[in-house]
């Protein structure tokens, strides 16, 4: 998969009377390299006019598009990838369906990162690092030890997720992390450009 730096997340309770497709566009123009699509809450058919709505936007910029969850979505509106989580269809499955599309999985401990790098994930989720309340039912905080465990045995790309602000993304920074992924930070601000562009100098070394 292309490399990237800024995991942007759609997080559509977090700008009520903002549009979604306005909200991400700025996360792009600020940086944001990859864009999924969670919606935990519309039908299916809602979440197929904003996933053909994304990816429009996200090929314009040149950018890679994930769906959450929704793996026959995102082979219909043609995304790079798809998103899952612990509980959800076994890789060897989706990887079946997906074919060479980018597969990436939530982990929340060594093991299921193992286990997802050994079956052929293309990159893995390693969270949430700190509190948040924008995933119901996430096991508790990692924190940052599980991001240096993931950086000492893990080989294919993470993402670190959860809770991580412009006031903590040092520490993340610190233990070895050099891809991050928000929601409520970049798609709730009133300025998500300016925070992708923040999160990136601080990714770079720069802020
Ligand atoms: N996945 P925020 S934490 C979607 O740990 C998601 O797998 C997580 O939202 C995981 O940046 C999370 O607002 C929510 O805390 C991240």
């Amino acid at each position: 998969m292309k490399d990237f730096r800024l995991y942007a997340i759609t997080g559509e309770q977090f700008h009520p009377g903002r549009e979604l497709l306005e909200v991400m566009e700025e996360a792009i123009k600020g940086g944001a390299d990859i864009i999924q699509l969670r919606d935990k809450t519309s039908g299916r058919e809602e979440v197929l006019q904003k996933a053909l709505a994304l990816r429009e936007l996200t090929r314009k910029y040149g950018v890679t598009f994930i769906v959450n969850d929704y793996i026959d979505i995102a082979l219909e509106v043609d995304a790079d990838g798809i998103h899952l989580g612990q509980g959800d269809l076994p890789l060897a499955e989706a990887r079946k369906l997906v074919g060479d599309k980018i597969i990436g999985i939530s982990t929340h401990a060594i093991g299921e990162a193992l286990l997802a790098e050994e079956q052929g994930a293309d990159y893995i989720g390693v969270g949430p690092v700190f509190p948040t309340k924008t995933k119901v039912d996430v096991v508790d905080p990692v924190t940052v030890a599980y991001v240096r465990e993931v950086v000492e045995r893990i080989r294919i790309p993470f993402v670190a997720i959860g809770g991580i602000k412009l006031s903590n993304i040092d520490e993340v920074i610190a233990a070895g992390a050099t891809r991050i992924c928000a929601v409520s930070e970049i798609v709730g601000s009133r300025d998500p450009a300016a925070i992708c562009r923040s999160f990136l100098s601080k990714l770079e070394g720069r802020g």
